[in-house]
């Protein structure tokens, strides 16, 4: 095992790796930007260093300062978390040259990942199902889009393989728009990604987004840790997480979990991924795969009582999985919501003094945040200030100890979106299950 590790990330998710390390006696070094001096988890890791300024371009997305962080403090391996340098396959390539463990997969799969074309090629070879559409990148010829579009079927959706998360996409609703639509988008990639590879799908209107949990370790091990349901959203920021997705069949679980630990194996992948899915009338078709721990990892693990963070420290230590596919078993429900530092009606972002924190608590209360009484909130980052995932035997229970949870929490000096959560909590759609895409913001333009 390791005996020390640079956490290259902040917020709650530097503070559940560096919890992951104390469970497993390996030291910690926590990275930090000049804004973030007073986190949680900084004051907690062994050692600190501060690689930069505030802004993330010169401290968490610093790859050289990140480098020499873990040189003078003598780290083995490096975890990346979530976001920031996660998932970019240089960082990955440069923290192994450099001679240090990279806690994911092998720079290889994240790129493959990272171009949706590749990826989704690999699937279709894999036999994991996919969205119909084009039979990879899109030519420039203009007559042959036309009718690739007629043959698939319209409403289609332009995408761009550099792109993925709800980034360089456009649905186009008639053949009079198509040749626009891919022009448009194709400058926007270029412009965005540096890359003007298009493909075209089937574009779905109703779909659920549902994902699969894999660990794979060296040694060839894959298992699936079954699904979440992350349908919903908002302007493709997941609002509330849940596993299992409600509806799904033990039938459809272990096909799909066949099907995705089954492209692992054939790509050689190691570590945590996720497989993102549009589900719809009964089908899963395959989107894009993530190559890092997810922000909703927790419902999986509470059900699964899997901890995600310390296998990935393992598996990137050379150590096999402690248990197989037949091993996990799910247990109950578990609900996810996402604590943000934001307007509860607007969204506008709202930085501050967190003036009064009250952790809810009780039987299947987990709080994963790293705010406390007098913390700042800093401007210069993503929203999220923590999670709130509750367990229970069935989902019914879940919602009932997550109403509880919400009442019970106290956050002040900031806004939050606690009201917002309390309002979906008592949805009865959300109450029924199986809500798609599209719920969250049709409700919220009839206001709440
Ligand atoms: C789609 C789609 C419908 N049909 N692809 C958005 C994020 C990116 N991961 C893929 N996305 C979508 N791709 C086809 N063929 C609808 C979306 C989509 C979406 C997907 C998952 C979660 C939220 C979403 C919100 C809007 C659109």
């Amino acid at each position: 095992m390791f005996d020390k590790i640079l956490i290259a990330n902040r917020g709650e998710i530097a503070l559940r790796v560096l919890r992951a390390c104390r469970e497993l006696g390996i030291k910690t070094v926590a990275v930090h930007s000049e804004a973030d001096r007073d986190l949680k988890h900084v004051r907690l890791a062994d050692e600190s260093v501060c690689i930069g300024p505030a802004n993330s371009t010169e401290s968490y997305l610093n790859i050289p300062a990140i480098i020499s962080a873990a040189e003078v403090t003598d780290a083995e391996a490096i975890h990346p978390g979530y976001g920031f340098l996660s998932e970019n396959a240089d960082f990955a390539e440069r923290v192994e040259s450099s001679g240090f463990v990279f806690i994911g997969p092998r720079a290889e799969n994240i790129r493959q990942m990272g171009d949706k074309v590749a990826a989704k090629d690999a699937m279709k070879k894999a036999g994991v199902p996919c969205v119909p559409g084009s039979d990879g990148a899109l030519n420039q010829v203009l007559e042959d889009n036309l009718e690739l579009a007629r043959e698939i079927g319209y409403p289609v959706i332009i995408k761009a393989a550099g792109g993925g998360g709800g980034r360089g996409m456009r649905v186009v609703h008639a053949e009079g728009a198509l040749i626009n639509a891919i022009t448009l988008t194709r400058g926007e990639a270029q412009a965005a990604f540096g890359n003007p590879t298009l493909y075209m799908e089937k574009y779905l209107e109703r779909p659920r987004h549902i994902e699969f949990q894999v660990l794979a370790d060296q040694q060839g091990n894959v298992v699936s840790l079954g699904e979440r349901d992350c349908s919903m959203q908002r302007r493709h920021q997941k609002v509330i997480e849940e596993a299992p997705a409600p509806g799904i069949t033990e039938e459809e679980r272990r096909r799909m979990g066949e099907c995705v630990t089954r492209a692992c194996r054939d790509m050689n992948y190691r570590g945590a991924g996720t497989f993102e899915f549009l589900y719809e009338n009964g089908e899963f078709f395959f989107i894009e795969m993530n190559t890092r721990v997810q922000v909703e990892h927790p419902v999986t693990e509470m059900i699964t009582g899997i901890d995600i963070v310390c296998e990935q420290i393992r598996i990137a230590a050379g150590l096999p999985l402690s248990f197989t596919q037949d091993d996990i078993v799910l247990r109950g429900h578990a609900i996810e919501c996402r604590i943000n530092a934001e307007d509860p009606h607007k969204f506008t972002p709202s930085p501050g003094l967190i003036k009064q924190f009250h952790a809810p608590g009780g039987i299947g209360v987990r709080v994963d945040t790293h705010i406390y009484n007098n913390y700042f909130v800093p401007p210069y980052y993503d929203s999220m200030i923590g999670k709130l995932i509750i367990h229970g035997p069935d989902r019914e229970t879940a919602i009932a100890r997550m109403r509880g949870a919400l009442s019970e929490i106290v956050i002040e000096g900031i806004k939050h979106n606690i009201p917002l959560h309390k309002e979906l909590i008592n949805d009865a759609a959300f109450q029924a299950g199986g809500t798609d895409i599209h719920y969250l913001e049709k409700k919220l333009k009839q206001e709440f």
